[in-house]
């Protein structure tokens, strides 16, 4: 399969998430642990939004990393010109093409728009002729197929060297008539019969929660850049969750590519601690949960080997496996946090400890290990004076 790449436009469209701004010493710091993770693009910021942007694209342009450093813009020679003012190496264009948005938002028609097209990504070449160029026709996969192959040609045509196709709404549903793997398939095979071979990304939004789906879909097909957020983030419900999908390609492709992921972590505390966006418990792979097991049945066969209910090794996002101690716990799960305080306890003491555990489970509470060492001293005074488990299971 292609070599991946991987673009990351948590500072572009991870900043579309209602009320979310970061400062510009939170952007280069983000912008830096991306570099560290391995990512090949960084969307930095849209210049012409406000002066602010503006500024934080052109420092994060400024900063010795890897990866490409880019802007984004409008088909449009001012917004080329701001985002090139930055010192940035690749400029994402993008302009719909969908004959109803022509008709009624641009008030054009789709052979100025062509027109348009080829003269402003001319422009963006001519200005800069070592920068990477691509465009997006905005909303491809719900526009005219002809349209979207048409503005490719001539975007190509003009220096254009990617062409994204980008799911806007999140309609696209994989083994369905809208399936990312056959419109990237027709796509490449269209624009190879008009003799170019663009690199194709992909930009899918994650409206009916199948942004991952698409994004690997697509990928299957030959897409070889792939646009991700932090958390997802992005316009509604975001896009393609960057630890979500390098992980699945670490563990589920021969993607060629192998990428820190034990930073992903502190990246994403990061990003949610400046967004004000939490992360969620149940979040795959950086959630409060992702490794926690619960239910009797589970930790038991999950103390013998955790992948009795793992597919995925915490280890290589530096997580572990954990155990809740809640009302769903068995003797295992008990036996299990001892193991792992270094505390050795015989039968009867597990047992009040476990009786306590789950009575203060029904109410709603979840026992740490910390917690756990106090309940064990705990029952150990109260052993002594003959009054064990009294308080707590009343
Ligand atoms: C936007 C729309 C966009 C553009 C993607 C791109 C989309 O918010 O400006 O330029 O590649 O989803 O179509 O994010
Ligand atoms: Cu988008």
């Amino acid at each position: 399969m292609a070599r991946i790449r991987i673009l990351d436009s948590t500072l572009r469209e991870g900043e579309q998430t209602p009320g979310l701004f970061f400062d510009g010493h939170i952007k280069l710091a983000i912008a830096r642990s991306l570099d560290a993770l391995g990512v090949d693009i960084i969307e930095a910021g849209h210049p012409v939004v406000s002066p602010a942007i503006h500024q934080s694209v052109k420092l994060i342009a400024k900063l010795p990393l890897n990866a490409l450093i880019g802007a984004h813009a409008r088909l449009l020679k001012k917004d080329v010109d701001l985002a090139l003012e930055c010192g940035v190496q690749f400029l994402g264009i993008f302009y719909g093409v969908a004959n109803a948005r022509l008709s009624q938002v641009f008030r054009t028609e789709f052979s100025r728009a062509l027109d348009q097209i080829t003269e402003v990504i001319s422009y963006a070449k001519s200005k800069t002729p070592d920068l990477t160029i691509r465009y997006t026709p905005e909303d491809a996969v719900r526009s005219s197929f002809d349209n979207v192959v048409d503005a490719a040609f001539a975007a190509v045509s003009a220096g254009a060297d990617i062409i994204s196709i980008a799911d806007t709404t999140g309609y696209m549903v994989p083994g369905t008539e809208r399936s990312m793997y056959d419109y990237v398939t027709r796509l490449k095979d269209s624009l190879s019969r008009r003799g170019v071979e663009p690199i194709i990304a992909v930009h899918c939004h994650n409206d009916r929660g199948l942004a991952l789906a698409n994004a690997l879909d697509a990928y299957r097909a030959g897409a070889e850049i792939i646009d991700t957020t932090i958390l997802g983030l992005g316009e509604r419900t975001g896009i393609v969750d960057l630890a979500q999908l390098l992980t699945c390609l670490t563990l589920d492709f021969d993607a060629g590519r192998k990428w820190n992921l034990g930073k992903l972590q502190g990246l994403y505390t990061l990003v949610s601690e400046y967004s004000g966006v939490p992360i969620p418990a149940n979040l795959p792979l950086l959630g409060a949960h992702a490794f926690t097991h619960c239910a009797g049945v589970h930790t038991h066969a999950a103390a013998v080997n955790p992948l009795h209910y793992q597919s995925i090794p915490p280890e290589i996002l530096g997580r572990r496996m954990e155990v809740a101690l809640d009302h769903m716990s068995g003797m295992s799960s008990i036996l299990w946090a001892f193991d792992q305080l270094g505390i050795e306890v015989d039968k009867s003491l597990a047992d009040q400890v476990l009786g306590i555990v789950k009575a203060m489970g029904q109410r709603g509470r979840s026992v740490s290990l910390k917690e756990l060492e106090y309940i064990h001293q705990w029952c150990q005074v109260s052993d002594a004076s003959g009054a064990a488990g009294m308080h707590i299971t009343d």
